[in-house]
């Protein structure tokens, strides 16, 4: 009986189709893509540091504002949204599957992301759009700017189209089923970002392209930034699902585990989706003219989505010792040592992990309201999510990288090559240290946010800033070294690293784990709770402060 249940395990395990040649070339175009723009992004950033340690000015007359845009533009908005649509591209192909046709559709949502990407970015390069990436109004840029950018936002809608129909065609040939764990995620991952990016999309089409065409005289601020942000906090979740999907599902595989509860897993998802959005009054609490009870609403909201991340602290650390006392490891933290320090897939990942403990209290002290006006538009808030985006999510995209690359390019991760993965792992964590470290002190001590180097007419308080600003020269260099090592190993593991099989780490359920309950799937419901959370939390402020709002801003030009 027991060998019947191993086979009817193995033969119900998810994630095993093949991912086939032409496949592999679309999953890695975006992968290209992303790393690209980590080279390019990185060297933004090197210089910023540069610059704010005040020993440096920029040649050529560029200005430090079009540099910055370049980072947060290139950084947060197009490596993250190649990456992230690349992995789901892949674990889609692998758990469900993907028809000749629909990858001609997801070929045509990679390249109209990319002339949006080109369009934005040679405007921004030719100084037409220095205005960041959150391109608050009235900062105004060239219409290019906002065009691009609706076309990425079109490309990606389209990729989260392809996914959903490959699941729904395996729903159909797999009727009764519980869908892949991975491919459940990835679906609750981009309905979040279709809902989400409905906002900002209506901001770009209906207030910014006609204004910035000269066809509207003004804008009404307050509406663009809600707009923005209702966008802008679940943008932050669509970076970090995907580094939960691996957390999830592919760490235990790695560790030699199980899925510590596909139920908790996905009930945790289906949790960010339903308070990921309404939640976005918490970017914006210094802001006037906006109701305080709404705001105080929007906040107990945020709290509510801070529970599926502690879900997912508490699940991992049961996977860790379940898995180590399962190998004979005893004691109260002796199953520490079975995890596989050596194996960057794990261990990069696993900083990330480390990095959302402060990462994440640092978004609960930003979230309650008179905490968040000693530190709002300070470089507390850039320490924050250098720590969250840049640390948790990028070290676990590393991670993933590892092993997705050589898997799509027929390659292997080398023993060299992991030992190099290692040092980068390390490298990144030191200039991450401090760098974040110096600015979220920096941040305490009133230094502002968004800011060029100024002595500030040579203020006492200024002059507490300028060794933090060198602290952070020093860990942003440090970080430019990580950059460059991961960038090296990328193309290794792309082009050069000597052919082979590569596993793509699927973990599979406990073999005695409680039927998954088949609610999960009825997704009529789950989208129908979500709109009903965001209709409670924005439509009476949103009326509030469109009757409400003075006459609308003329365009601020640079
Ligand atoms: Fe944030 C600002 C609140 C999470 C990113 N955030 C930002 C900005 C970015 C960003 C980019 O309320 C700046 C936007 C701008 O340009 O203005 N943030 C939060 C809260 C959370 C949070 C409550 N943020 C993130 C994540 C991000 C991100 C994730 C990117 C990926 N954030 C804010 C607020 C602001 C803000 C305000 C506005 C500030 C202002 O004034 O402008 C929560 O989701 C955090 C919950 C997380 C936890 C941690 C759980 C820990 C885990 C690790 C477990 C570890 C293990 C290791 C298992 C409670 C899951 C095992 C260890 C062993 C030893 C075995
Ligand atoms: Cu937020």
């Amino acid at each position: 009986i027991k060998n019947l249940r191993e086979k009817i395990n193995v033969s119900e395990a998810v994630g095993s189709l093949p991912i086939q040649k032409p496949e592999a070339k679309l999953y890695m175009s975006f992968m290209y893509v992303a790393f690209i723009s980590l080279l390019i992004g990185g060297l933004m950033g090197l210089l910023q540091v540069f610059v704010r340690s005040g020993k440096f000015t920029l040649p050529w007359g560029i200005d430090y504002y079009q540099v910055l845009t370049v980072h947060g533009v290139i950084l947060g908005l197009v490596l993250t949204t190649y990456f992230i649509i690349g992995f789901h591209f892949s674990v889609m192909g692998k758990t469900v599957g993907i028809s000749e046709k629909q990858r001609k559709v997801a070929w045509f949502a990679f390249w109209t992301m990319v002339v949006g990407t080109v369009m934005t970015a040679v405007t921004i390069l030719l100084g037409e759009a220095s205005v960041l990436y959150t391109f608050y109004a009235p900062l105004r840029a060239h219409p290019a700017f906002y065009i691009g950018l609706a076309l990425v936002i079109i490309g990606s809608w389209v990729a989260g189209f392809v996914n959903w129909h490959q699941l729904a065609v395996w729903k159909k040939k797999h009727p009764g089923e519980k869908s892949p764990l991975l491919a459940f995620m990835v679906t609750i991952n981009t309905v979040m970002w279709f809902i989400a990016s409905l906002g900002v999309a209506i901001a770009v089409l209906i207030q910014f392209i006609p204004w910035s065409l000269g066809w509207a005289e003004t804008i009404n601020v307050l509406v663009s930034r809600t707009l923005f942000w209702y966008f802008g906090h679940p943008l932050v979740y669509f970076w970090l699902l995907p580094a939960y999907m691996a957390w999830y599902a592919i760490i235990p595989k790695i560790i030699g585990g199980k899925i510590f509860s596909d139920s908790l897993a996905r009930m945790s998802f289906v949790l960010f989706l339903f308070f990921s959005i309404p939640v976005g009054f918490h970017h914006q609490l210094t802001e006037p003219g906006i109701d305080p009870t709404w705001k105080f609403i929007q906040v107990v909201l945020t709290m509510m989505v801070v529970i599926p991340s502690l879900m997912t602290a508490f699940s991992l650390f049961a996977t860790f010792e379940i898995t180590g006392r399962r190998k004979g490891f005893k004691g109260l933290f002796g199953w520490l040592k079975h995890l596989p320090w050596k194996d960057v897939r794990f261990l990069a990942p696993f900083i990330g992990m480390l990095a959302f403990i402060p990462g994440g209290a640092g978004g609960i002290i930003n979230a309650s309201h008179q905490m968040n006006s000693l530190v709002h538009n300070t470089i507390w808030v850039t320490g924050h999510f250098h720590l969250t985006v840049a640390t948790t999510v990028m070290l676990t995209f590393f991670g993933i990288s590892y092993w997705l690359v050589p898997h799509l390019t027929g390659r292997t991760l080398t023993p060299k090559l992991n030992k190099l993965g290692i040092i980068q792992s390390i490298v990144w964590t030191i200039g991450m240290s401090i760098m974040s470290g110096a600015m979220h002190i920096q941040g305490l001590l009133g230094g502002p946010r968004r800011s060029s180097f100024s002595e500030y007419g040579g203020t006492e308080q200024a002059s507490e800033w300028i060794g933090y600003q060198m602290a952070q020269a020093v860990g942003g260099t440090i970080l430019f070294i990580g950059i460059i090592l991961m960038v090296y190993i990328f193309v290794k593991l792309a082009w050069f690293a000597p052919k082979g099989h590569e596993e793509f780490p699927i973990a599979e359920e406990e073999d005695d784990a409680e039927p998954t309950p088949s609610y999960f799937e009825n997704w009529k419901l789950w989208i129908a709770i979500t709109i009903a959370l965001i209709l409670f939390a924005y439509t009476i402020p949103f009326i509030d402060i469109i009757q409400n709002s003075p006459a609308g801003s003329v365009p601020f030009d640079w």
